[in-house]
C-alpha cells in the first residue's frame, strides 16, 4: 500500500507529539514538527520521490536524520525514531493531545499518576471526580477535560461534505474503472442521492472478476488503511478518514446493487413492497420472480420497469411519494448543470473575490455563459472591502464599458447588499436602483430571536430592490446553525414579491438545503443556483447547488439562471422592473 503525503506528515507529527510528552529536547521535537508540516504542503507523492532517489534534505526543515527516517518509512513501513520513542511512552498518549486544553505535560502528569492511556480511561477518571487530585489540576480543569473529550468526540462523528467526499472518492473511483475486466464502477448511498453531507461512500463495482476487483481495492492510492476486506467486499478508510465501503459484482447482478446500495432504506422498503405485492422479491441480488425466475438485475431501469414504474432519480429516492409519481407518470424532470445560463451572485477583486472584473469575465465566456452578474459586497462587510455607493458607482460603469464591447455575453451590474438588523438594507434605494441584480444577504447578527429574525428579512423584502435571497440561512455545514427564522412566512412573502430563492453552490454553504428549497417551491417560489465566485474556478462549483435543487424536485423552469435575461429581466421582481420601465417612459 502506498503511503499518502498525508499518512507520512500524521505520523511525523506522532514522533514531534511523543517527543514531547516524553519531556524530550525541544528542538528535537520542532524538528518533527516542522518536518510533518513541510511533508503536508508538499504537492508531489513523496513516496515517489524516494524510490526515484530524490535528495529529501533538499526540502525545507528535513535534515539528514529526518531524510533517512522517512526513507525507511516509504521502503520498510515503520518509522525507526516512532519505534524507539514508544519504548519511553505509550503511542496511544498521542490521541490524548487532541483534548482541547490538555498538552503534553498534562498528559504526561495523567499518564505518571494514573497510567491512562485512552480516551475512554482518561473520561472515565475524570467523571469519577479523580483527575483532580493531580497537582495543578482541580475541578475547573476537570469539567474543562470533560468538555474537551466531548468535543473531540462530537467532532469525530461529524458527516463529511459531499465535496470533500467527492474529491477523496473520485480518483479511487477513476483507478478502479481503468482496472481489467471492470465494466462501470459507481458510488452509490447517499454520496449518489446527492445528499450535502455523507456518513461513508459506498462504491458498487460492476465486474467480471470482484475477487481480482476487491484484491486491487486495497492497492488504490489515497487509502490510508483496511478495515476488512472479503472477496467480493471491502472496508477501507482514506486519507483523512473517511469511510469507504465496497462491493464487487458480476455484471448481471450489478443494477440490483446499485439500486440497493444507492438507497435510501425507506425507499428499498417500499420498493421492496411494491415488489411483494407484485409476486416477486427484490433484494441486492436482483429482482427474482416467486416462481424463481430472475426479472431483472443487470440493470436498474429494467427492475423499476419491471415493477411499473419509470428509472427514479436517485436525488428523489428518499421514501417520499416518489413511487406513487413513477407510477402515474408524474415524475419531475429535474433541473441539470447543462442548463445554468450564467450566475447572478459572485465577486470581485474589488470586494473579497481573488480575480479582477476582466479575468472573471473571461472564465464565464470561456464556459459558455449568457449572462455574468458581479455583485460584489457592500459597505458594511468591511472586512471583505466591501463598495461605498462611490465605488459601487465607479465598478457599474466599468461593468457597462466592459459589456459594451462585449457581444457574447451580456454583464450584468449588481451588488451583494447586506441586511442590517433592522431589516433596512445597506444601500441607499437611489443606488438600487442602477443595478441589475440586487442579492440581500445576512452576514451579521445571526443570533437574533425567531421573530426578530423573522421581521427583519420580512421587512427587508418589502424593499422592491430585493431581488434575490442570498444563502438565506447563513449556515456553514459543521461550522455554523443556519439563522432562526421562520421560512414558511419568508418564502410566502417571497413568492408573493417574485423574489428568488438563492442555493449558494459554495461546499461549505449549500444554502438554502433541499429541504427548504422544496419548501419554498411549495410555496411558490423561484430558486437560483449561484455560485457566489470568488475566483474563477468557482464558476464550476454549480454542480454542487444542482444537487440540492435536484433533491427538492426542481425542474429547469423553477431555476431562473437556466431562463433568458429577457425572461429574467421581466420575471425577477416584477414590480421593480415595472416601476424602473414607468421611471424611464416618463
Ligand atoms: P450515509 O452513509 O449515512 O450518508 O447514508 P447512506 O444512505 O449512504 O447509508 P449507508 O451507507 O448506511 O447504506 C447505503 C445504502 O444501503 C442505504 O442507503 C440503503 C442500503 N442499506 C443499508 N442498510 C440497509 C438495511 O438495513 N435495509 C435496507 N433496506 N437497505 C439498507
Ligand atoms: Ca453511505
Ligand atoms: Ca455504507
Ligand atoms: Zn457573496
Amino acid at each position: 500500500m502506498q503511503l499518502t503525503n498525508r499518512e507520512i506528515a500524521r505520523r511525523l507529527g506522532r514522533v514531534a507529539d511523543l517527543l514531547e510528552i516524553a519531556g524530550e529536547n525541544a528542538f528535537r521535537v520542532r524538528a518533527y514538527r516542522n518536518a510533518a508540516d513541510t511533508v503536508g504542503e508538499l504537492a508531489s507523492p513523496l513516496t515517489s520521490e524516494v524510490e526515484a532517489g530524490a535528495d529529501l534534505t533538499a526540502l525545507p526543515h528535513i535534515g539528514r536524520d529526518i531524510a533517512g527516517q522517512i526513507e525507511t518509512l516509504v521502503r520498510e513501513g515503520r518509522l525507526p525514531a516512532l519505534d524507539e520513542v514508544a519504548r519511553q511512552v505509550p503511542p496511544e498518549l498521542a490521541d490524548l493531545m487532541a483534548v482541547r486544553g490538555l498538552g503534553p505535560k498534562g498528559v504526561k502528569a495523567l499518564h505518571d499518576r494514573f497510567r491512562v492511556q485512552s480516551l475512554d480511561e482518561l473520561e472515565a477518571l475524570a467523571r469519577a471526580g479523580r483527575t483532580r487530585e493531580l497537582p495543578g489540576f482541580g475541578a475547573k480543569k476537570e469539567a474543562a477535560l470533560i468538555a474537551g473529550i466531548e468535543g473531540l468526540r462530537a467532532q469525530d462523528q461529524k458527516r463529511t461534505r459531499r465535496a470533500d467526499a467527492e474529491a477523496l472518492v473520485e480518483p479511487v473511483r477513476a483507478h478502479l474503472a481503468a482496472l481489467a475486466g471492470v465494466e462501470w464502477v459507481e458510488v452509490a448511498g447517499s454520496y449518489r442521492r446527492q445528499c450535502d453531507t455523507v456518513g461513508d461512500v459506498d462504491v458498487v463495482v460492476a465486474c467480471a472478476d470482484p475477487v481480482a476487483v476487491m484484491a486491487a481495492l486495497v492497492e488504490v492510492p489515497g487509502i490510508e488503511r483496511v478495515v476488512s476486506q472479503g472477496d467480493t467486499r471491502a472496508t477501507v478508510i482514506l486519507d483523512g478518514g473517511l469511510q469507504l465501503d465496497a462491493r464487487a459484482v458480476e455484471p448481471a447482478a450489478a443494477g440490483a446493487a446499485l439500486l440497493y446500495f444507492t438507497g435510501s432504506q425507506a425507499h428499498n422498503v417500499a420498493l421492496r413492497q411494491r415488489a411483494r405485492e407484485r409476486g416477486y422479491r427484490l433484494n441486492e441480488y436482483g429482482l427474482v420472480s416467486d416462481a424463481g425466475a430472475v426479472a431483472a438485475g443487470g440493470d436498474e431501469t429494467a427492475i423499476y420497469r419491471a415493477l411499473g414504474l419509470a428509472w427514479i432519480p436517485p436525488e428523489l429516492r428518499e421514501g417520499g411519494d416518489e413511487i406513487a409519481a413513477a407510477a402515474t407518470g408524474r415524475l419531475p424532470e429535474l433541473v441539470t448543470t447543462a442548463r445554468i445560463r450564467g450566475n447572478l451572485h459572485g465577486h470581485t477583486d474589488w470586494s473579497d473575490g481573488r480575480d479582477s472584473l476582466a479575468a472573471m469575465v473571461a472564465a464565464a465566456r470561456e464556459r459558455g455563459f449568457d449572462y455574468l452578474a458581479i455583485t460584489d459586497h457592500g459597505p458594511l462587510v468591511r472586512v471583505a472591502n466591501g463598495l461605498s455607493a462611490q465605488r459601487l458607482q465607479q465598478q457599474i460603469e466599468a461593468i457597462h464599458r466592459l459589456g459594451a464591447e462585449l457581444e457574447d455575453i451580456d454583464l450584468l451590474a449588481g451588488c451583494e447588499v447586506d441586511i442590517h438588523a433592522d431589516g433596512t438594507l445597506d444601500l441607499p434605494d437611489e443606488v438600487l436602483a442602477q443595478l441589475d441584480v440586487v442579492v440581500c444577504s445576512i452576514h451579521y447578527h445571526l443570533r437574533q430571536s425567531r421573530a426578530e429574525q423573522t421581521e427583519r428579512v420580512l421587512r427587508a423584502m418589502d424593499n422592491p430592490h430585493f431581488m434575490i435571497w442570498g444563502h438565506p440561512t447563513a449556515r456553514e455545514i459543521n461550522r455554523r446553525e443556519p439563522i432562526d427564522v421562520d421560512l414558511d412566512a419568508c418564502f410566502a412573502a417571497a413568492a408573493a414579491r417574485g423574489i428568488a430563492i438563492e442555493i449558494n453552490a459554495q461546499p461549505k454553504r449549500l444554502d438554502i438545503d433541499a429541504r427548504g428549497a422544496r419548501l419554498a417551491l411549495a410555496h411558490g417560489c423561484r430558486l437560483c443556483v449561484n455560485t457566489d465566485a470568488h475566483r474563477t474556478e468557482h464558476l464550476d462549483l454549480f454542480r454542487h447547488g444542482i444537487g440540492q435543487a435536484r433533491r427538492a424536485g426542481a425542474e429547469a423552469v423553477d431555476v431562473i439562471n437556466t431562463w433568458s435575461l429577457a425572461a429574467l429581466r421581466a420575471g425577477l421582481r416584477p414590480d421593480r422592473a415595472a416601476g424602473r420601465a414607468a421611471h424611464e417612459s416618463g
